[in-house]
């Protein structure tokens, strides 16, 4: 483990390279900060209509008449479409990526608040909008299942009646690890502790929201769709799969996207009614959701109701690890995962522990609520798997009466048990998990956090202190395990050398604020010895990049990132040949230094890349079999995920008089193995730790009993800003990825799966002296108060 910067990269040369990894200004950043970007509302095609959606006002209702005639005779308006029109067509259902369907507009009944009913096509948005309001639907309304422990009771509604035969609100049952095995643990442990645990259904809320340009072009039968996604390629066959347009005549563009954090995997009907909008036209026709249309109908998050328990010795050894879980997944099976898992990877809830024994069990429902589930920087929901494991350990330690960090420090998977195999099938690649811990609470001051708490518990102040340590794992495929509707999780990349030694790179992943412009060309430079600034990265764009699975579970750099250093390197190889070729000399006679080749012992002989990439496309006689350009392609399947871990530490202060929390300090120890750009990194983890304190303290999508939304704007979904986050202070340690090319592990979600439980921690603490032992999330002022009068609100 290596603790300092630029020694963490021995092998790209140490501080002063002038390319390569390291801290560079992003390259998109002069395209957005003068507001150049090009988001899909920016799209404007010649000729292109607007259109709007009718949405549900209730959540369960069965669908009476839909009657359009003083809707199309509003002026401006070009198309009123309703699922009847949809069945004609057979697109009035979707399948989803968890092999349920969707409706794409409601054919019998509506299943949740703000489902899609109608779909208006008009010259502006105005006219659009404003027919919304004379489509006239007589609905039915049923009793609705909002609280998902009712759901399958018996004589609960049944909300899918389109399923033949469905007769109850089941989805799945899935297990992993073994049953008895935990309970001959657990039956004969001297401790064993045990809490229902809640994480609340919230929202990722891009600061985007969802939008799509259809372009359908009748004579060729060419469909072009501008689309906010995080997977264009995915969406390219799926498209093809389901409107039936052959695959070859459909180009996907995803342009630049303000924010996804997985709200923009999925398949949303919007996107398909821009397309049928278009076709039925003749026209493009643009579709752009309002935020409440974001927050009420597209993919949520969380929603798990977890009972957990765990068995120790009573000097404070972990033995093992059991739990059982109610899923709400809304009103159809939606969420984005590996179809062999129903659970995401949420059985990687052993954490970062040593354990003899773990099981977990998940029971999927439908409620009347929206679908989704996985997103949010999730990890496929690694999230509540680390939120529930570590909000357990810290009970275990109030229980024992040990320092919460030192009863994970004793429990650690000990590095020289990596690749470590857990109780529930994961293999660990790499860790190293007690020197990221340590520094941790030496950036914090540990002992001297403590003694301050001490101090103030005497004169009745709230000051709490929160531990949490998680390991992820991202980078899905390997593509054997993964797939996502049989579609297998690995990603190519293109790489062109021009003549004069500049560079484009095409990827299969897609950027939504991350930087892969900046990243992914560093990659490439530090491979090639090329100037970041001359290397382009292409992506987003199904004409122009080769097929991969693109951009969720921080697979991007663990898996495209791979892909991008590995033909990098093939270009390499090749251009030894022609440097061979060029110098007269044979290839094993070559030595590479960063950006060129040349002759062993005779370092002053040699071609640097430009020079090689211009006698490839010259006038040299190339060797047999190698062609005349610097070109490679390569389509990685990455062997195994990769596991990046870290250690937090939260400080809050409570209002005793009004129960108001505050976040005083955060410190933040991430280790994502190589470091390629590390502002960026810092940036990454930055927005997470923002988004873990919004869910730990403020946000919640919520629903009345009669299945209203009460999170549906940001009056009343509330996400945080500066105001309410510390000063952030970031440390790391390096443990690269035994089996990347470049060792680098993902960490796109890492803080947002990290930080949640470090504040409940932190709160929970500091309300110790009122025997608090748990809340549930977020813990607002008046949850807090309420635990503080001994009156915890129930989950
Ligand atoms: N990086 C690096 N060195 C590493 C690991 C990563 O320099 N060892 C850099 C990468 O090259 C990339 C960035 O950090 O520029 C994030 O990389 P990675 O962890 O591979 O994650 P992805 O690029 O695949 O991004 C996806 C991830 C997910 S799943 C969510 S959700 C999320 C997140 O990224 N959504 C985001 N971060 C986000 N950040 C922004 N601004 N916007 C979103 O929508
Ligand atoms: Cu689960 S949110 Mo990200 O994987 O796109």
């Amino acid at each position: 483990t290596i603790t300092d910067e630029r020694a963490s990269n021995p092998a790209a040369g140490g501080a002063d390279r002038p390319i390569g990894y390291g801290r560079i200004q992003r390259k998109e950043d002069p395209r957005f900060i003068r507001g150049k970007g090009n988001y899909i509302d920016d799209i404007v095609l010649p000729g292109m209509l607007h259109s709007a959606i009718l949405r549900a006002p209730v959540a369960h209702a069965t669908l009476v008449s839909i009657d359009t005639t003083r809707a199309l005779a509003h002026p401006g308006v070009v198309a009123v479409i309703t699922g009847k029109d949809l069945l004609g067509l057979k697109l009035a259902w979707a399948p989803t990526l968890s092999a349920d369907v969707q409706a794409v507009l409601v054919t019998d009944k509506v299943r949740f608040q703000g489902q899609e009913v109608a779909f208006v096509v008009a010259n502006d948005r105005y006219a659009a909008r404003d027919a919304l309001e004379l489509i006239d639907v007589e609905y039915d309304v049923l009793p609705p299942v909002i609280d998902a422990r009712k759901a399958l009771d018996p004589g609960a509604p049944v909300i899918r009646t389109d399923i033949e035969g469905k007769t109850d609100n089941h989805i799945f049952d899935w297990e992993a690890g073994d049953a008895a095995e935990t309970d001959a643990v657990f039956a004969s442990a001297d401790v064993v502790i045990s809490q229902e645990i809640v994480y609340p259904r919230v929202h990722p809320a891009p600061m985007e929201t969802c939008g799509a340009v259809a372009d359908y072009e009748p004579i060729e039968g060419h469909l072009t769709l501008y689309e906010t996604t995080q997977a264009p390629h995915a969406h390219r066959t799926l498209f093809a799969i389901v409107a039936g347009i052959p695959e070859h005549k459909i180009r996907i563009v995803s342009p630049d996207i303000g924010g996804g954090f997985g709200n923009k995997v999925g398949i949303y009907p919007g996107y398909i009614l821009a397309v049928v909008g278009s076709i039925v036209t003749g026209k493009p026709v643009k579709w752009v959701e309002d935020r409440s249309e974001n927050l009420m109908s597209t993919s949520f998050a969380r929603d798990y109701i977890m009972q957990g328990e765990i068995a120790a010795t009573k000097d404070g050894t972990i033995l093992a690890l059991r739990t059982n879980v109610l899923a709400d997944h809304g009103a159809f099976n939606a969420t984005a995962q590996p179809t062999k898992y129903p659970a995401g990877f949420f059985h990687i809830f052993t954490g970062s522990y040593d354990l003899k024994a773990a099981h977990c069990k998940v029971t999927g429902v439908y409620t009347n609520k929206a679908p989704g589930g996985v997103a949010y920087a999730c990890s496929f929901r690694v999230t509540e798997a680390v939120y529930l494991v570590e909000r357990l350990v810290d009970i275990l330690a109030r229980k024992l009466e040990m320092d919460p960090a030192e009863l994970r420090i004793k429990n650690f998977i000990q590095p020289e048990q990596f690749p470590y195999k857990n109780k529930t099938g994961w293999e660990y690649d790499s860790g190293n998990y007690e020197p990221a811990m340590r520094l941790s609470m030496q950036i914090a001051g540990y002992e001297e956090l403590r003694r301050e708490q001490k101090e103030k518990r005497e004169r009745g102040e709230l000051m709490g202190i929160g531990v949490s340590f998680f390991t992820e794992t991202v980078g899905a495929g390997p593509r054997k395990h993964m797939d996502i509707v049989g579609l297998g999780m690995a990603d190519g990349a293109e790489l062109r050398v021009h003549p004069t030694g500049k560079a484009v790179v095409r990827l299969s992943v897609q950027s939504q604020g991350q930087g892969h412009e900046t990243t992914f060309a560093q990659i490439v430079a530090e491979e090639l010895g090329i100037p970041p600034e001359d290397i382009d990265v292409v992506h987003g764009d199904t004409d122009q990049t080769p097929f991969g699975l693109g951009t969720y579970g921080s697979r991007s750099t663990p898996v495209s990132g791979a892909a991008v250093a590995l033909v990098a390197r093939k270009v390499r190889d090749k251009a030894r040949f022609i440097a061979a070729a060029m110098l007269e000399t044979r290839p094993e006679d070559l030595e590479w230094e960063k950006g060129r080749w040349f002759v062993k012992g005779d370092p002053s002989i040699g071609k640097t890349i430009a020079e090689i990439s211009m006698g490839a496309h010259g006038t040299v006689e190339l060797p047999e079999g190698i062609d005349g350009n610097l070109d490679a392609e390569v389509t990685y399947d990455p062997p195994n995920l990769t596991f990046p871990f870290g250690a937090y530490i939260c400080v809050v202060d409570i209002d005793p008089g009004t129960g108001h929390v505050k976040v005083r300090r955060f410190i933040a120890v991430d280790d994502c193995g190589t470091r390629i750009n590390p502002m960026i990194i810092e940036g990454q983890v930055h927005g997470g730790l923002t988004d873990g304190v919004g869910m730990a303290l403020m946000e919640i999508i919520q629903f009345d009993e009669d299945g209203n939304n009460l999170g549906g704007s940001f009056m009343d979904y509330l996400i945080p800003t500066a105001m309410e986050v510390p000063n952030w202070e970031t440390g790391f340690t390096v443990t690269p990825s035994p089996h990347h090319p470049i060792g680098a592990k993902g960490v796109g979600e890492s803080a947002t799966v990290g930080s949640p439980p470090a504040v409940v921690n932190a709160v929970v603490d500091a309300l110790a002296p009122f025997g608090v032992v748990h809340m549930d999330m977020p813990c607002t002022p008046g949850r807090v108060w309420e635990a503080m009068q001994g009156r915890p609100r129930p989950p």
